[in-house]
């Protein structure tokens, strides 16, 4: 009866149940049977997220679920992540990416960061809970790019201050800022001066490569 269920589809349970082992289980099953990992990621891992985050707002998940199912997820991710980043041969630019300050959120900056190196960046990952002046260390330390993330409308706000403090430290020129996460909306960017925004991790790497291109004035 399972198999006739598509393996995808049975990840997004796994996702939902919080049960790591099965999703890590699938997902390198659906990656044998010859399932593209992009499939099994849009439509197992971040379909699930989804929905749990709907569940979330119903009332029917509670942080505890939504603990689990990340973790799940992390855990069929560790699969899918070597077929998302192939090696790439030549460095596309350099890239700091971190989740804003207060917020803990980290799948779907994960996602980007992967995502990235797959196209060939050198993606350094500063983790979660990234001061304004350690990204300022970022930009000083040679990254063409500035990737800030957030999940949450209380944190979205310090992400001017990152771009402040850029300003702040005189590095500003010297560096490209891109913004996103499920708040952040294009307006919301052009409002705190940030030089673009992406709503996937999929946008995130085509503009990650325009503003390379601008930075070294192609
Ligand atoms: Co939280 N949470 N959470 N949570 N959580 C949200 C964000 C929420 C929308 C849920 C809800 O109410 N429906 C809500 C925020 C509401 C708001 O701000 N208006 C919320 C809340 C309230 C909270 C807490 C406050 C709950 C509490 O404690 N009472 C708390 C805050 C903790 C903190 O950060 N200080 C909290 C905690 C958690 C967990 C720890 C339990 C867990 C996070 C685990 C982890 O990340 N390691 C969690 C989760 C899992 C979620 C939801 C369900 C899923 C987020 C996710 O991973 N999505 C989320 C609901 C939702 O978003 N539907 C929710 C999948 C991921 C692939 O998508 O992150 O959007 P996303 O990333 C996308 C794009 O946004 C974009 O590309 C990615 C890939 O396509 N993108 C970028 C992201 N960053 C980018 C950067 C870029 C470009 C594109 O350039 C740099």
């Amino acid at each position: 009866m399972a198999d006739i269920i598509p393996c995808e589809l049975r990840l997004r349970q796994a996702v939902l149940d919080g049960d790591a082992a099965t999703a890590a289980s699938l997902a390198a099953d659906g990656l044998t049977a010859g399932l593209p990992a992009r499939t099994l990621l849009d439509d197992g891992l971040i379909s699930a997220m989804a929905e749990a985050g709907r569940l979330f707002e119903a009332g029917e998940f509670f942080v505890p679920e939504l603990l689990v199912s990340a973790r799940a997820m992390k855990a069929a991710m560790t699969v899918l992540e070597p077929r998302l980043a192939d090696q790439p041969r030549e460095s596309a630019g350099r890239i700091a990416i971190g989740t804003v300050a207060g917020d803990l959120h980290d799948i779907g900056k994960n996602l980007v960061a992967t995502m990235l190196r797959g196209a060939g960046f050198d993606v350094d990952d500063l983790g979660v809970d990234v001061t304004p002046a350690r990204f300022v260390e970022a930009a000083r330390a040679g990254a063409d790019v500035i990737g800030i993330s957030s999940l949450l409308t209380t944190t979205m706000i310090s992400m001017r201050a990152v771009v402040e403090a850029l300003e702040q430290a005189g590095v500003r020129g010297r560096v490209k800022v891109m913004v996103g996460g499920a708040p952040v909306t294009p307006e919301y960017a052009d409002s705190i001066g940030a030089d673009g925004f992406s709503d996937n991790a999929g946008g995130a790497v085509t503009l990650a490569r325009q503003l390379v291109a601008t930075g070294r004035g192609v």
